[in-house]
């Protein structure tokens, strides 16, 4: 984390609540956005996925409100903002699934499942959101909202909350309250990441290992490009490649397709969904190997990984975009290890494990290719694996 950064961006929100709310707030807490190094969409399948926490995150900062006030919640962002913030307001009674416009249905979404637990009396709250994690780039922005909510909101309302159940939470936020059908592993990302390591998480048992990412040993380092294609998990492209996993897992009679470890098993399959099923099954094999090349320190076989990984999206599960493949490929050619598209797919990032060295030669490599296919210009940076959401 760089905490002198940090720090300052804390500064301003905290003089920024005072003049939105007319008082300090109780706390600041930082959540988190993240790349998935590999395990893509094997989260609701109940497999496999490999993370890690990024150091572009949400700053949180919240007030709670006296136990005898109306019992309403107060949500205001920088997002846009000059000189003044818009707050929106919702009631107790108004927080509805589907009614809250824009981004704070994220904060609503976690009010609304706490609300929901029989031991929590949430009374009002303010809250101030201040994020740097790019909207609609497959980085996690939404989620790092809701983390950072649901953090703030457990230290305060002393709710004695773990990272599995606010994990298993924030998704029940997204898919009841949000709308998005999706699974769980950026949430699990932002809370249970740690520094210079990758997340190695089972999504059926939420038992997570953090594997060390030995980057500086070998001179790399994780270059994001995001494509500027905007994506929505809310889109019904995400909804559907579930819907077909999880009529491949009906079919075999299985709970889910982590419960398929061989491509044979999946050949009596209608071929669209043995396709998507395929990716699923390879997939999970692929992050159990990236873990071990990982500790085996044999950068070769993570990138090789990677790549494979790219493949199995674009051609079997059918959620990369040109402009993906583009930077993809033009990373390859540029010399990186390995790359891939990473998130929900549709748009948003790609990631290239690159030596430091080659940082300027493939960013212009992937700029100038953006240029002459006529796409917009993508926005490229480093990332490092920073450590998971907690208070500042
Ligand atoms: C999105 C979802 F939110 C995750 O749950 C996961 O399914 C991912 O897409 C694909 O791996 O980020």
């Amino acid at each position: 984390m760089n905490t002198a950064f940090t720090a300052q961006r804390a500064q301003v929100l905290q003089q920024k609540f005072m003049d939105t709310f007319g008082q300090a707030p109780d706390g600041i807490w930082r959540a988190p956005g993240r790349v998935n190094l590999i395990g893509e969409h094997t989260d609701y399948n109940l497999g496999f996925v490999l993370p890690f926490a990024i150091d572009k995150n949400a700053l949180v900062a919240v007030r709670r409100k006296a136990a005898n006030k109306t019992q309403s919640y107060q949500f205001a962002s920088t997002y846009g903002a000059q000189d003044t913030v818009e707050i929106t307001e919702i009631l107790h009674e108004n927080l509805v699934p589907g009614t809250v416009p824009g981004w704070a249905a994220y904060p609503a979404a976690v009010a609304y499942v706490l609300d929901q637990l029989p031991q929590v009396q949430l009374d009002g709250f303010e809250l101030l959101v201040d994020s740097n994690v790019p909207v609609g780039s497959g980085l996690s922005s939404s989620h790092a909202i809701e983390v950072g909510t649901i953090v703030a909101l457990n230290d305060l309302f002393e709710l004695g909350l773990n990272k599995k159940e606010m994990a298993r939470l924030t998704q029940r936020a997204e898919n009841e309250f949000v709308g998005a059908p999706t699974g769980i592993m950026d949430q699990s990302a932002s809370l249970m990441s740690g520094a210079e390591h990758a997340l190695f998480l089972d999504c059926r048992t939420l038992d997570s290992q953090l594997v060390p990412l030995p980057l500086d040993e070998h001179q790399l380092v994780v270059l994001v490009i995001d494509t500027r294609v905007e994506h929505s998990n809310s889109d019904g492209g995400y909804g559907a490649r579930r819907a077909s996993c999880e009529q491949a897992a009906s079919e075999l009679g299985v709970e889910s397709l982590r419960d398929i470890q061989d491509v044979g098993q999946l050949e009596n399959l209608d071929p669209l969904v043995r396709r998507r099923a395929t990716h699923i099954v390879t997939e999970n094999q692929r992050v159990l190997h990236t873990v071990k090349a990982l500790r085996a320190s044999d950068m070769n076989a993570v990138g090789q990984l990677l790549n494979a990984s790219h493949v199995s999206m674009r051609d079997d599960y059918e959620i990369s975009c040109p402009e993906l493949d583009l930077a993809v490929s033009i990373a390859q050619g540029a010399g990186a290890l390995g790359a891939r598209m990473t998130g929900g797919g549709f748009g948003g990032s790609a990631i290239a494990l690159i030596s430091e060295d080659k940082i300027n030669l493939v960013s212009e490599a992937i700029t100038d290719a953006f240029a002459r296919a006529g796409y917009r210009s993508p926005s490229i940076f480093t990332v490092i694996a920073d450590e998971g959401a907690g208070s500042l």
